[in-house]
């Protein structure tokens, strides 16, 4: 018998997980439902072949190879005698080490491995029918990462947790709760990045908990064996595979590496969520107050107050925090505590904008890099003038032109407009709401040279869109880092 049909697709989302039912002949397999997985039952006769059954020796791998590019595999075993469950258990591990099982077969103390992701539970399969089978499946998932994770960390002594350049506070809390996760001893387990946080409110959020991340530099990453990524993917990093890799994520998967653990789940509104799950399954009492505040922080600002990009899984978690967080220092966090130079300099910037028709230009001229924050602020303002859907704000920045973009609509939007821009020389990318573009010091003084930089800065604006546009129905190039 062949293999079933692949999972099919809901919506724009990845295909679903799938759920494997591995039950004797005779058993209610047939009436298991899932809301949330696509359900595969072993049928060991060809007579019962169908799309949505599988074949073969269920103690064999080879029965569950069809399962390898599955997004992820969830298991139930109601199989006698239990040395044949767990001969089972050992064939899908075999192909499918991620994969959460729940064992049902009757004497199951010795195949109980508590906290891995298995869990045996006395009973057949009419008894567990009586449960809410996907929110025991869910946590039973991410036991499983969790677990899978921590094996992966037990390789080395020290295993860096990797955050993308000027961190957000999505990817600070979820790479505390990894920290957390895998022990909490901040030698073991430090949090780096490549580039230093410049946001007044991230900076604060950091101090307030007393986080601490460090600066990295890429050749220094690669003399590591094992990094963790959190909220990105590493691009540009491995060579020959190395460093060895596990990755968290919530962008869209990127090429260029490959993981020895992977968890990447676009349709979630913050990574912080994602950990929140994993800390959830396997220790909530691990979620003390600080870790809570940090990771609803997390969630709250990448979901900017969950109405934007934001999953029933955000809510949920969301939820969960709420509880353990201390809402009064996430109002610290939020109260701007801004340099009066920086507020001046909002005011030049400000009166000196041009807006026509719905694009809004805004030039600060030279711009400290530990400033940089200025230009997201400015352009987050000049999107809220009446009628501006487009907003630039620009400023050199140590020689380089740099540009950040907002726009109020759909399509590549922002971020196509910032590759479009950075075709010309230099680097670009962010979602449909959020771009920067940073254009080489040449292309800085090419488009610069007059003594009218907001002439020079919307007629390229102008021309970027025109080109941007024309590149919309070609297949998306690779993201750059979150706006
Ligand atoms: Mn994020």
């Amino acid at each position: 018998m062949g293999a079933p049909s692949s999972p099919r697709e809901t919506g724009s989302h990845a295909p679903r997980p799938l759920l494997l039912l591995v039950c004797e002949p005779g058993s209610l397999a047939a009436s298991v439902r899932s809301g949330d997985r696509d359900v595969r039952t072993w049928a060991p006769d060809d007579a019962a072949a169908s799309a949505d059954s599988f074949g073969g020796d269920p103690t064999d791998p080879a029965a569950f190879e069809w399962t390898r590019a599955a997004r992820g595999v969830t298991a139930i075993f109601d199989l006698q005698p239990a040395e044949r469950a767990r001969q089972a258990l050992t064939a899908l591990r075999r192909v499918r080490p991620d994969a959460a099982v729940l064992l049902l077969s009757g004497d199951v103390a010795e195949l109980d491995q508590p906290r891995d992701g298995t869990l045996a539970r006395h009973g057949r399969l009419r008894d567990v029918l009586r449960l809410d089978l996907d929110e025991e499946l869910d946590r039973l998932e991410a036991e499983r990462r969790a677990y899978c994770l921590r094996e992966f960390a037990r390789g080395d002594a020290v295993v860096p947790i990797l955050i993308h350049p000027d961190p957000d506070p999505d990817a600070m809390s979820a790479a505390l709760a990894v920290a957390t996760l895998l022990g909490g001893k901040p030698d073991r387990t430090p949090i780096v990045t490549t580039e230093d946080m410049t946001r007044p409110e991230n900076v604060r959020m950091a101090e307030l908990l007393r986080l601490r991340v460090t600066r990295v530099t890429k050749a220094e990453l690669r003399r590591f064996d094992r990094l963790i990524t959190v909220d990105t993917q590493p691009r540009d990093l491995q060579l020959d595979g190395r460093p060895r890799l596990a990755v968290i994520d919530h962008h869209p998967p990127e090429q260029g590496y490959t993981a020895e653990f992977a968890d990447i789940r676009p349709w979630y509104g913050a990574t912080a969520t994602m950990l929140t799950e994993y800390l959830r399954a396997v220790d909530p009492d691990a979620v003390y107050p600080g870790l809570a505040t940090a990771l609803l922080y997390g969630i709250k600002t990448d979901t900017d107050s969950l109405i934007r990009a934001v999953s029933p899984a955000d809510v949920a978690a969301y939820a969960f925090l709420q509880e353990r967080a201390d809402l009064r220092l996430v109002r610290r966090f939020e109260r701007p505590s801004y340099a009066l130079d920086s507020v001046r300099l909002f005011g030049r910037t400000l009166a000196g904008a041009e807006c026509h028709g719905d694009l809004c230009v805004a030039w600060v001229g030279d711009l400290d890099e530990d400033d940089g924050h200025v230009l997201a602020d400015l352009a987050d303002f000049c999107l809220g003038i009446e009628n501006v859907t487009w907003a630039a704000v620009a400023a050199v920045v140590d020689g380089e032109l740099v540009v950040t973009l907002r726009h109020a609509g759909g399509g590549p939007g922002a971020g196509g407009l910032a590759r479009a821009l950075a075709n010309g020389g230099g680097s670009g990318g962010g979602h449909s709401s959020m771009g920067r573009a940073v254009l080489s010091e040449d292309r800085a003084r090419a488009v610069l040279h007059g003594d009218q930089p907001l002439g020079a800065l919307q007629r390229m604006l102008r021309d970027a869109m025109t080109t941007a546009d024309d590149a919309a129905s070609r297949p998306e190039s690779p993201r750059a880092r979150p706006a």
